[in-house]
């Protein structure tokens, strides 16, 4: 009788699913600011937004602020998310409000400040205005500072104010900032 070697059956190895657990540390990729890709195809609301008779108060150091008008000829509100000047350490939006007392108050607008759609915004003395907080330098009547908004899509818009001697705008600052030792 032949003996046949007993077929070995081979097992052979069921398949072998390997699950790569691959855990992936979600890398904090929360978008860095100002790095707001543009929209293909779309205009920016920089491309909307112009502004109009812009003047800073003259000044020889600390505060100051900046006006002008501010037009919108897009169909959809813009707004103004933050301002920076190389003339001013310190640089924000503000507003002019009365206090509990009745008194006329300033204090920095978080949430900027709105253009609207077909409209415009003007920043003023006892209004809206662009707060300086710390020249960086003596803001003569004749001097000219340039500044740069951001806007709501990350575009921006720049212009150049020329100084002016003006003695109001003298309001009381109240935003809960320290603004004696800007850096
Ligand atoms: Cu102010």
């Amino acid at each position: 009788m032949s003996t046949y070697p007993a077929p070995r059956r081979r097992r052979t190895a069921p398949g072998a699913f390997l699950v790569l657990a691959v855990t992936l540390a979600l890398t904090g990729c929360a978008g860095s600011p100002g790095s707001t890709a543009a929209t293909a195809g779309a205009s920016t609301a920089a491309a909307d937004v112009t502004i109009t008779d812009p003047w800073v108060k003259a000044a020889d150091s600390g505060m100051s602020a900046a006006f002008g008008t501010l037009e919108n000829a897009g169909t959809g509100d813009v707004t103004v998310m933050s301002v920076q000047s190389a003339a001013s350490a310190i640089v924000q939006l503000h507003e002019t409000v009365a206090n509990a007392a009745g008194e006329m108050v300033m204090q920095q607008k978080k949430d900027g400040l709105v253009i609207p759609a077909g409209g415009s915004l003007e920043l003023a003395p006892g209004g809206n205005h662009i707060m300086l907080m710390g020249l960086t330098s003596p803001l003569r009547a004749g001097d000219e500072a340039t500044f740069t908004l951001t806007l709501s899509d990350g575009s921006t818009v720049d212009f150049t104010a020329v100084a002016k001697d003006y003695t109001g705008a003298n309001e009381t600052y109240t935003g809960g900032m320290n603004m004696e030792t800007p850096k």
